[in-house]
């Protein structure tokens, strides 16, 4: 089922950085999706392509951590049938008003009860490697998300903060929210407005990719399993210098341009 953006949630989204939209995945879409969790982490991996980043292995890694694959589309049709989805790629281009939308990487989160946080953040701050450096994402919950289960938090307004650097700790850290605090400070903003988003299965949020957002410790009795299509602009390119140690792998010698095969574009205008 597709799903189009109504003229509230544009100004929501303008207002604080994010918005939900509900009904994304249906309930055979979300059952879906969740099977493939147990094959992508113990690496099985369905067309015989290894994701880019693979964080997580089970029985290699500690139990007590946040779960994360990029780019399981490559490795796995199912995911592949839901992060590169049109209508996603059309609500990226409208909120950021981009020409289009291309995927950059997904990321597959599983946080299990017990594990630990993702450190709060802004995407941008990881896409020096592309011009223009702009992220627009859609993040995905298998699960019916609550405040102590580690769900994804937002600060309302941060997307209109200064760009950060990348935060010190992202996997794991003793203080999530230790960058964000002083990113309120320079923002001149004294208690930052971190709104949890409690949401049923099957639920979206789009989020700027200059809005601060992170996890923390999953202390509910159930897991929290995400699916997150981040886009760019379809007419991003490779930066002429700047290197990201995965994804430059990707550019070609001659050209900026970025290739279909690797990163498609999921809708244009
Ligand atoms: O799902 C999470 O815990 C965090 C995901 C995230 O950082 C993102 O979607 O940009």
């Amino acid at each position: 089922m597709a799903f189009a953006l109504t003229d509230d949630q544009i100004g929501t989204f303008r207002r604080d950085g994010f918005v939900v939209v509900e009904d994304v995945l249906d309930a055979a879409a979300v059952e879906a999706g969740r099977a493939r969790f147990e094959p992508l982490f113990s690496g099985t991996f369905e067309t015989g392509l290894q994701p880019d980043e693979w964080n997580w292995r089970t029985g290699r890694d500690p139990d007590d951590v946040t779960r994360q694959i990029c780019n399981a589309w490559k490795a796995d049709r199912t995911i592949a049938s839901i992060v590169l989805r049109p209508d996603i790629g059309k609500a990226c281009a409208t909120l950021r008003g981009w020409p289009g939308a291309r995927i950059n990487q997904d990321n597959i989160i599983w946080k299990p009860p017990g594990t630990k946080p993702l450190g709060f953040h802004q995407d941008d701050s990881y896409q020096d490697w592309i011009v223009p450096n702009e992220m627009m994402t859609c993040w995905i919950t298998l699960d019916d998300t609550r405040a102590n289960q580690g769900t994804i938090e937002y600060v309302r307004g941060s997307h209109l903060w200064p760009l950060s650097p990348p935060i010190h700790q992202f996997h794991a850290p003793d203080d999530p929210l230790a960058d964000l605090h002083q990113a309120a400070k320079a923002a001149d903003v004294a208690e930052p407005d971190i709104v949890p988003i409690e949401v049923s299965a099957g639920s979206a949020v789009l989020h700027h990719g200059r809005t601060w957002h992170g996890s923390r410790d999953n202390r509910g009795k159930n897991p929290r399993r995400s699916v997150v299509a981040h886009c760019m602009s379809s007419a991003a390119q490779f930066h002429e210098t700047n290197v990201s140690p995965v994804y430059s792998r990707y550019k070609r010698t001659a050209t900026t341009e970025m290739d279909e095969s690797f990163f498609p574009v999921l809708w244009e205008g």
